[in-house]
This record gives structure tokens, sequence and C-alpha cells, in this order.
């Protein structure tokens, strides 16, 4: 621009901006927390990395409720490592929320007065050891499949984060399975507490997926941005046709009749899921929904003395550097 051209106008560099916006996004590159977005990609952005934020620190609660009872040693320190990784999930997508602008105070907020969701699965109970091989072997195998395609999700820094948390995924799943696989080959006792997770579990895990795709209200926009590469319904059919097998291979009956290979499709088949009890759960009726939200505002106002003492060494640190300087 020379100095005799008009300045451009403020409608001119939205629409500069949109452009630019649009073409990383046509030409599969990464939207960058400096970079200018449209209001609409920020709030879906903070509202799914928030969302999936609080499902990592909830989700802390049904596994925790095993550390002090596992069955060995060593249980207890996998079981132990395992919930420390998820809490470490809770705080790098605390963390990529923030670049957005979603203030981390406000969003646990949100959390414990009941505004905004955490995934359905953490709110059903975990009434024996093997639902903690079965939440590895199925919830973290579902998270794996929901989460794997979101490494390349057009979102930077929730992208980044995401293809360190699936590794630490991949291990929890392994390790799920490898408790599944001992329990399997022990007592009938053992093998009957299995198939009893299993039982309470898998129609669950398939609703970790989301609502049915004519009824995602934010999947058409969130694939536009390419936020989301796959619907909901293509991440639930891929982990059926993943997880059928696995089942064989443990000796474990998945508890759905209609499960059958469809040549035709070259996927399983399988049976109605209950949309009612997922609305449900989400909005605050699940088995567990109460004590997992009192559980969180609890430790919330528990540690709020730690926040106001790093506050106040913050505040003593800069007030020592402004004197010295
Ligand atoms: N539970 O239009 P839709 C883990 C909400 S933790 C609750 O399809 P979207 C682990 C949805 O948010 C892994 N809410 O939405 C941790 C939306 O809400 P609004 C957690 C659900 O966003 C510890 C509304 O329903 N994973 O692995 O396009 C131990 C309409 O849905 C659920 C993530 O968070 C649900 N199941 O798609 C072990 C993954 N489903 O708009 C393991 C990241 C839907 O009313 N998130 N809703 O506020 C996503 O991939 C997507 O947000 C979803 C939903 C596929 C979940």
């Amino acid at each position: 621009m020379t100095a005799t051209e008009p300045a451009p106008s403020e409608a001119d560099s939205e629409r500069h901006f949109e452009r630019y916006f649009e073409d990383v996004i046509a030409r599969d590159q990464r939207i960058e927390p400096r970079d200018w977005l449209p209001e609409a990609y920020r709030k879906t952005m903070i509202r799914q990395i928030a969302q999936h934020a609080h499902s990592e620190i909830i989700g802390m609660q049904p596994e925790g409720n095993w550390i002090t009872r596992a069955p060995s040693l060593r249980r207890k320190a996998i079981l132990l490592a395992k919930v420390q990784d998820e809490a470490g999930h809770g705080l790098y997508l605390y963390s990529a929320a923030e670049t957005l602008g979603g203030d981390r105070d406000d969003l646990t907020e949100k959390l414990i007065s009941g505004r905004q969701k955490y995934s359905s699965i953490f709110n059903y109970p975990t009434l024996s050891f093997a639902d903690v091989g079965v939440i590895g072997w199925l919830v973290d195998g579902a998270a794996i499949c929901n989460q794997v395609p979101l490494c390349r999700s057009s979102y930077g820094p929730y992208a980044r984060a995401m293809i360190r948390i699936c590794k630490e995924e991949s291990f929890h799943q392994r390790q799920g399975y490898e408790l599944l696989m001992t329990m399997m080959t022990g007592t009938e006792a053992q093998r009957e507490m299995v198939q009893d997770a299993v039982n309470r579990y898998w129609w669950p895990s398939l609703m970790m997926f989301g609502p049915p795709d004519d009824d995602s209200p934010n999947t058409a926009q969130s694939m536009a941005w390419k936020i989301k590469r796959h619907t909901n319904d293509e991440l639930r059919q891929r982990f059926v046709d993943m997880t059928v097998p696995q089942a064989e291979a443990l000796g474990v009956t998945l508890p759905d009749p209609d499960l059958s290979w469809n040549a035709d499709r070259g996927h399983y088949d399988f049976g109605a899921i209950d949309w009612d009890e997922l609305k449900q759960v989400i909005s605050g009726g699940g088995p567990c929904n109460t004590e997992r939200v009192e559980r969180r505002r609890a430790a919330h106002e528990d540690g709020a003395w730690v926040r106001e003492a790093a506050a106040a060494h913050a505040r003593k640190q800069q007030q020592r550097k402004e004197v010295a300087a």
C-alpha cells in the first residue's frame, strides 16, 4: 500500500483474514493461537477441548476407586500410573483451551456447576476390579479410535496434545487387555467378573462416540473445519470392527445378539443403541453424575489454599524482581 492508497476498511481486513483462515483449512495446515479465527470456530474448539479435559479429570474417579484395593503391588503401581496419566492429559488439554482464551478457572466452574459436559462413560460405577481391565480395553480403546484422527485436527495445540495423549492411551488399553487376559485364564469366578464388567460397559462404550450422525448438531460444521475427521457413526463402526475379534481372543461374549459380520458391507452389524439412555446420562441423570461432580467440587474447594499460596508466591517473586530492578 502506498501513502496515496486508501487504508483498507475493517470489513476488507476481516474478509482478508477469513480467506486466509479458509485457505489454511483447505490446505490441511494448522490454525495456530495467534492466527485470526472465526468466533464460532473458537467457541466450538473451547467447547470440545474443555469437554475432553473435564472427561480426563472426572475419568480419574471410577478407576481411582480401586487404587487402595488393587490385588497386588504390580496392579496398584500400574493403576496409579494410569490415573496420573489422565491428570496429565487434563492439564495439556486445559492448556490448549487457554491458547484460545478459555480461562481454566472459568472452565472448572462450568464443570462443577453442570454447565459444561464430560464424557457420559464416567457416570457408570466401577463395581469390581475387572472394571479396571474393561475400562482399559473398551473405554481407552474407544478413546483411541476417537482421538487418533484428532491428531490431525485443524487446531495446532489440540492436535499436538493429542499425539502424546494417544501414545499414553495405547499403553492404557494394553494394560486393560493384559489384566483381562490374566483374569480369563484364572478361576471361574474371575471369568464371571470379566463377563459381568463387559456386559455393563459394552453399550456405554458405544455411546462414547456421541449421538448418531442424523442427531449430531455439531458434526457437519466440525467436519468442514477439519476439527473432526470422521463422523460419530463412522468411528463407532470402526471401534466395533476392531473390538469383536479382540473379544473372541479374550473369550468373552459381547452382550448384543444382533452382532454379526456383514460380508456385503465389510463391517459388523450391531443392535440398536438406547439413545434415551445417552440423553439421560448427558443431561445429569446417569447412575453416578451427582457423585462425580460433587467429588470434583469438593476437590476444587479443598485445593483453594494451594491456588492461593501459589498466587501469593508469584506476587512475592514479582515484587522482589521489581525491588531488585
Ligand atoms: N458424553 O453434536 P455432537 C478418556 C455432547 S476421556 C457427553 O455429536 P461433537 C479417558 C457434545 O459435546 C476421552 N457428552 O458433538 C479418561 C455436544 O454437546 P453440546 C473423552 C457428549 O462435539 C479417563 C452434544 O452432546 N474424549 O479417554 O461434534 C480414563 C451433541 O453431540 C457425548 C473426548 O472428549 C458423550 N458421549 O461430537 C479413561 C473426545 N457425545 O454441543 C479414558 C473429544 C456427545 O450440547 N470429543 N456429547 O455442548 C469429541 O470427539 C466430540 O466432542 C464427540 C462429540 C465425539 C464426543
